[in-house]
């Protein structure tokens, strides 16, 4: 059966865009599909300047947000990253293969990096060397397929590489995996400036729709996107890239293909309150069953406890076997 693994990093509250590009993939197709692995990786989340207590919170928030989404634990494994140590067991061998300047081109180092020179403090190694633990993450546990949104397609390139390379060098151990991603709304952009991607970790909310935002807050943020100039909606994504946006935002949530949907509508304010009502009723789901489960913190400890256990069961044979290929010698 066909593996799966993916993550969240818990660096702020989760979006649109992570919802549209990865988890509700993840609910609705994959863990139907294979065998699912999915993962708050909340070690990436030190890579940047942080408060360890909001770390601890989001993490929670995130994996409670998984399960909002629809990440069954009967289908799924669900665990947070730090709880399982195989994971930095096996990025430091893979650091050992990966090249200085192969981390060097990374994009999301090159746009991060300088943020965080910016913000007054040195950027962190582990910045640099982030990509090679997620590479660890997927070779961990087999996977054969990575859903993820366009923006870690790269991060997911080079762990095709470094499998290749392990392998070569050291004998047969990773099974290289590819990057999957939906076919509309791989990359959700930022509301107000539909130039870049809509992140967590950027600073202005308003072009940013999080699961947990009120639906008022959702329909402001929707009406008071950006447009382009002109009043055509058009789908095109590089000349009218705030139309195209909210074309594949409405597409994604209620289903159609974002070219279709351009030809019903004459103006941006119809295409917007369009957009805002499927937005919200994309996520009234998920904050309802959020909100249960907020009250039950419990069966949230439970399920990240059987999901850390399962997953060190399956990832501890293969970072075994990579230790043992590499030429470290076996504990007796
Ligand atoms: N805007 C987006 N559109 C489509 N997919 C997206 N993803 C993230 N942003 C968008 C996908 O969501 C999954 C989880 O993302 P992540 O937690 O690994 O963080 P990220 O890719 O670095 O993006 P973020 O959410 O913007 O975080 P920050 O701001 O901290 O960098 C991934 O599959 C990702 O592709």
């Amino acid at each position: 059966m066909t593996r799966i693994f993916s993550g969240v990093k818990p660096t702020g509250h989760l979006t649109l865009g992570n919802h549209l590009g990865a988890i509700r993939g993840w609910a609705e197709v994959d863990q139907h599909r294979a065998d699912s692995v999915f993962c708050v990786v909340d070690l990436h989340a030190l890579t940047v300047d942080h408060d360890p207590a909001r770390v601890r919170r989001l993490s929670r928030q995130a994996a409670t947000l998984l399960l909002a989404s629809g990440i069954d634990p009967e289908r799924s494994v669900l665990f947070v990253q730090s709880h399982v140590d195989e994971h930095a067991r096996l990025s430091y061998l893979l650091e050992c293969v990966a090249s200085d300047g192969e981390m060097r081109r990374m994009i999301q180092y090159k746009e991060k990096a300088p943020v965080e020179q910016a913000r007054g403090g040195s950027v962190r190694l582990s910045l640099l060397t982030y990509p090679v633990l997620m590479a660890a993450d997927i070779l961990a546990y087999g996977a054969d397929e990575v859903p993820v949104g366009e923006d870690q397609t790269q991060h997911v390139e080079l762990t095709r590489d470094l499998a290749v390379r392990f392998n070569q060098r050291y004998g047969q151990t990773f099974t290289v995996p590819r990057a999957t991603r939906p076919e509309v709304a791989a990359r959700v952009m930022d509301l107000q400036d539909p130039t870049s991607k809509m992140g967590k970790s950027h600073e202005s909310g308003a072009g940013i729709v999080y699961l947990l935002d009120e639906p008022d807050a959702v329909r402001k943020k929707i009406m008071r996107a950006v447009t382009d100039s002109g009043s055509e909606v058009v789908y095109d994504r590089e000349n009218r890239p705030g139309v195209s946006n909210l074309l594949e935002i409405l597409a994604a949530s209620e289903g159609g293909d974002p070219e279709d949907l351009s030809g019903a509508y004459e103006s941006y304010g119809a295409l917007k309150k369009d957009t805002a009502d499927a937005v919200v009723e994309l996520l009234r789901p998920v904050r309802e069953r959020h909100r249960e489960l907020v009250r039950d913190s419990s069966y949230v400890e439970e399920v990240l406890r059987a999901g850390a256990e399962r997953a060190r069961e399956m990832s501890r044979p293969t970072v075994d076997a990579a230790y043992r290929a590499i030429g470290l010698l076996p504990p007796a």
